[in-house]
């Protein structure tokens, strides 16, 4: 016999308890994009406790659509290991280019992400920072239901040693950040803004621009180059991953 309110009892004791075990987290990461879940997999791997916080009913971000919609990504060879350790068939195109199968590397991104330990809220949206001693301890946050209809509710606080901005294009953490809390580690102090597309030199620079952006807060990602006034690059993918590996490194140093 199936009891329809047992169902809902069922749900909300198990979330409620889930949350609660995740109001302070070694690392929240906002946004769970292909750098994002990168960062994830490799920080839960090494016994931190992470939460990843995505707007979005779906995670994954925009590696779904690969180019265009076409369902295939590219990469580069210094960025295969990525693929390769999560068991993602990854084809050599010839001339350093390799090839992947974007709706795959999806799953696979976050279901190691996910078996590594990491928690995953989803229709979730990071609104927000929390900031102590001009350092930012953790992230605000509302259901992007709530968020996106404007409604008049006021949101939760998660805790956090760490954040990571991985909201892509947006970079509305590094965003929020700068409008609430002050300068960031850019040259203007702001959100330079992401150029025109130019994968060689956007693939490069993603790597470089991963940082400590203010203090406590990393920039990852497409985020990084949004942050730090260089090129979008279309829908080649290595550099996302390198990013959330690079910057999952120095946090693992600093914990
Ligand atoms: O955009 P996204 O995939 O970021 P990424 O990991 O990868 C960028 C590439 O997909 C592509 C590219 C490749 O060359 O340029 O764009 O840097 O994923 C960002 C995720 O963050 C979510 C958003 O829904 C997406 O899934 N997001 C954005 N703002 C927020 C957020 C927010 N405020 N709170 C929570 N999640």
């Amino acid at each position: 016999m199936i009891d329809d309110v047992e169902v809902t009892r069922k749900i909300f004791e198990r979330y409620s308890r889930e949350f609660l075990d995740n109001t302070q987290v070694d690392v929240i990461i906002a946004g769970a994009g292909p750098a994002g879940l990168t960062a994830a997999r490799i920080l839960a791997k090494a016994g931190k406790k992470i939460l990843i916080v995505e707007r979005k009913l779906a995670p994954g971000g925009g590696m779904w659509g690969g180019g265009m919609n076409y369902p295939v990504i590219v990469i580069q060879p210094e960025s295969k290991h990525l693929l390769d350790g999560i068991n993602i068939p990854v084809q050599d195109a010839g001339d350093n280019y390799y090839t992947a199968d974007s709706v795959e590397c999806v799953a696979k991104l976050l279901a190691s992400a996910i078996d590594a330990g990491a928690k995953v809220w989803n229709a979730v949206t990071v609104t927000d920072v929390m900031i102590r001693q001009e350092k930012v301890a953790g992230v605000v946050i509302n259901w992007t239901g709530v968020d996106l209809t404007g409604m008049h509710v006021d949101p939760l606080t998660i805790g956090a040693k760490y954040v990571l901005d991985g909201t892509g294009h947006d970079a509305s953490v590094c965003e929020v950040t700068h409008r609430k809390a002050g300068k960031l580690n850019t040259p203007s102090g702001g959100v330079e803004g992401e150029r025109s597309m130019w994968a060689e030199v956007g693939e490069q620079t993603v790597v470089e621009n991963t940082k400590e952006i203010y203090p406590g807060l990393y920039v990852i990602g497409m985020a990084a180059n949004a942050v730090m006034g260089a090129p979008r690059m279309g829908p080649i993918f290595g550099g996302m991953l390198l990013s959330g590996e690079k910057a999952a490194r120095e946090i693992l140093e600093k914990l």
